[in-house]
């Protein structure tokens, strides 16, 4: 059977890096693939909207360092919510420097995220030095990385080869690496022209994608939406990434109540809309 027709809970156990294996059983747990991306600026919105939406989703995905009121209590308090709620958390801090220079990034500073955040993501710009360099403060706290091989923008320069180079990473470092942000199976671009290695059975990488919206196809600057049928159906990604399709009523109401109440109904339609499309894709 294909790896994208494999359910997620069987997928667990061939990923060899533990944040990416509890996040797949979360995912069954909760029967969702939903991430939701709190792209808010204030401490008490992105509680606020996580606390609405928890139910709903495997995965909170956070910028930390748009928060203009951040404080330890901040995390304390996320953390806390994904214990109670189950879900992992990932700060999406696309990490792009050498190896020492994020090793400190991601260790210290005013955010330490890796005391708090399972996953966090980076590029390969600079090198493989960058994955060993957050993997000597990741691995030893279980940590788990992504790594950026597409992006959904327009114009992104991530694409061919330099995808490819992102997989061939992955496959050297699946200890830490266990997935990519990408818009489609990306690590199987190299099945379609060549004999398949025997390894490939015992390897397996999640796809966590952004872009992903069900009213509108893009904004002003770049970024561009798919369905969830065609991100999970189509490109047999695995984990969509939906940020202002969620809370986007926030910014827009002077209603507190009634913005609270769009954003629970918002996470509760993304969950069912991935959650089908995972199921129609199963059963092929
Ligand atoms: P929205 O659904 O509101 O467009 O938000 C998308 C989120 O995903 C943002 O937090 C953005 O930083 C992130 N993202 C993206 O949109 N495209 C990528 O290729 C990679 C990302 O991390």
């Amino acid at each position: 059977i294909p790896t994208h027709a494999q359910t997620y809970a069987s997928r667990a156990q061939k990923l060899k890096n533990p944040a990416g294996k509890a996040l797949l059983e979360v995912m069954e747990r909760k029967q969702s693939n939903l991430c939701v991306s709190v792209d808010v600026t204030s401490k008490k919105d992105l509680l606020d909207v996580v606390k609405s939406v928890a139910k709903f989703v495997c995965l909170v995905k956070t910028h930390i360092d748009i928060v203009s009121d951040f404080d330890q209590d901040l995390i304390d308090q996320l953390v806390a919510l994904s214990k109670a709620e189950d879900f992992l958390i990932f700060e999406d801090r696309k990490f792009a420097d050498i190896g020492n220079t994020v090793s400190l990034q991601y260790g210290a500073g005013v955010h330490k995220i890796a005391s708090w955040a399972h996953i966090t993501n980076a590029h390969l710009v600079p090198g493989p030095g960058i994955i060993d360099g957050l993997r000597t403060v990741g691995e030893p706290l279980q940590r788990g990385l992504l790594l950026l091989a597409e992006m959904s923008s327009k114009g992104t320069l991530a694409k061919g080869d330099y995808s490819q180079e992102c997989v061939k990473a992955a496959r050297a470092n699946q200890d830490f690496v266990f997935g990519f942000i990408a818009m489609h199976r990306v690590q199987d671009d190299d099945l379609v022209d060549s004999a398949v290695p025997v390894e490939r059975d015992a390897e397996d990488f999640l796809v966590l994608t952004p872009g992903v919206g069900l009213d509108v196809s893009g904004d002003a600057m770049g970024q561009q939406y798919r369905t969830p049928q065609q991100v999970i159906g189509e490109s047999k990604c695995d984990v969509i990434i939906v940020g202002r399709g969620i809370y986007g009523a926030l910014l827009k109401s002077d209603d507190r109540a009634s913005a609270i109440e769009q954003v629970r109904k918002q996470g509760e339609r993304y969950r069912v809309a991935g959650w089908q499309a995972y199921e129609q894709r199963l059963t092929g």
